[in-house]
């Protein structure tokens, strides 16, 4: 697999597309933004999952061209949507290859330029492990991305083992809760007050929040009074490939 990635990376990203899914802007009702994320498909092995070929692509390093496109094709439908909904927001994954060095801050700074794009119209996703490094040059990438105007977001947000106490002086602006804390929310208390509690602390210091995993009415009955900025879920839509997120979801 490593080697058809390769190869397909070598060969114009050949096989590898972006699907965009949904988020919800809780206090509109409207679709606001999108994920965007990664998808690659080859003859061999058909459609191949990110949870199989993004950890492949980090060890090898592939992750780094493979992120510029990412970053590029994303930014570029970002572009074209913004002609329909003026401050629409495209949230991106990074890998924690790609704030090694000091390439990406340039390469977003290029991108934005090339793109035509607003910073304010794009977020960066990092996994919560990253915000919790006391790393100086784990630090300034985020606080060099943020002073570009491009927010960042803090990614599958309880999952790891930092403290809630790190939102206090988190380079984040938006966190967004795992799904983990959404799959039992009728009948866990505990994962009704997870949320209700990191929602209070984030707005406290001025992070937005973002609850991911939503998937039934029954959850989203449940979480609607709890004061979230953004839901993303399969109940509002799943990943769509870029034309059918435009029918589906943009006026
Ligand atoms: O789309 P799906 O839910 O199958 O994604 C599975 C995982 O792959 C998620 O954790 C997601 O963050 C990750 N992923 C998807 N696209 C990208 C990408 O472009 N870059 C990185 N680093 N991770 C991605
Ligand atoms: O780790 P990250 O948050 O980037 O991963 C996003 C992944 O979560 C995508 O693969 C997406 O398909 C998946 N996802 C988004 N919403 C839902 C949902 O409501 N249910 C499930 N099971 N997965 C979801
Ligand atoms: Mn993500
Ligand atoms: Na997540």
């Amino acid at each position: 697999l490593v080697e058809l990635l390769r190869g397909s990376i070598e060969n114009g990203f050949e096989g590898f597309s972006l699907s965009y899914q949904p988020q919800i802007d809780t206090h509109t009702g409207t679709v606001t933004g999108a994920e965007a994320l990664a998808r690659y498909q080859c003859d061999e092995f058909g459609a191949v999952s990110p949870v199989e070929f993004i950890p492949l692509l980090e060890k090898t390093g592939l992750i780094i061209p493979m992120g510029m496109w990412v970053l590029r094709t994303a930014a570029a439908q970002c572009k074209s949507w913004t002609d329909i909904v003026s401050d629409f927001v495209m949230s991106v994954n990074l890998s924690y290859r790609q704030i090694d060095g000091d390439s990406l801050v340039p390469f977003i700074e290029d991108t934005l330029q090339e793109s035509g794009l607003s910073p304010s119209n794009l977020v960066i996703e990092m996994t919560e492990s990253y915000f919790a490094s006391e790393d100086a040059p784990v630090r300034a990438v985020f606080d060099q991305v943020r002073q570009l105007g491009v927010r960042v977001a803090m990614d599958d947000f309880g999952t790891g083992y930092s403290a809630l106490g790190i939102l206090k002086k988190s380079p984040a602006d938006i966190v967004k809760i795992d799904r983990m804390f959404v799959s039992d929310i009728q009948s866990s208390s505990f994962d009704a007050t997870f949320i209700k509690f990191v929602v209070e602390l984030c707005h406290d210091v001025g992070i937005e929040v973002c609850l991911e995993g939503v998937e039934t009415d029954g959850e989203y009955a449940a979480v609607s009074a709890m004061g979230l900025d953004y839901i993303q879920g399969f109940l509002f839509g799943r990943p769509y490939p870029p034309d059918e997120f435009r029918r589906r979801f943009l006026p």
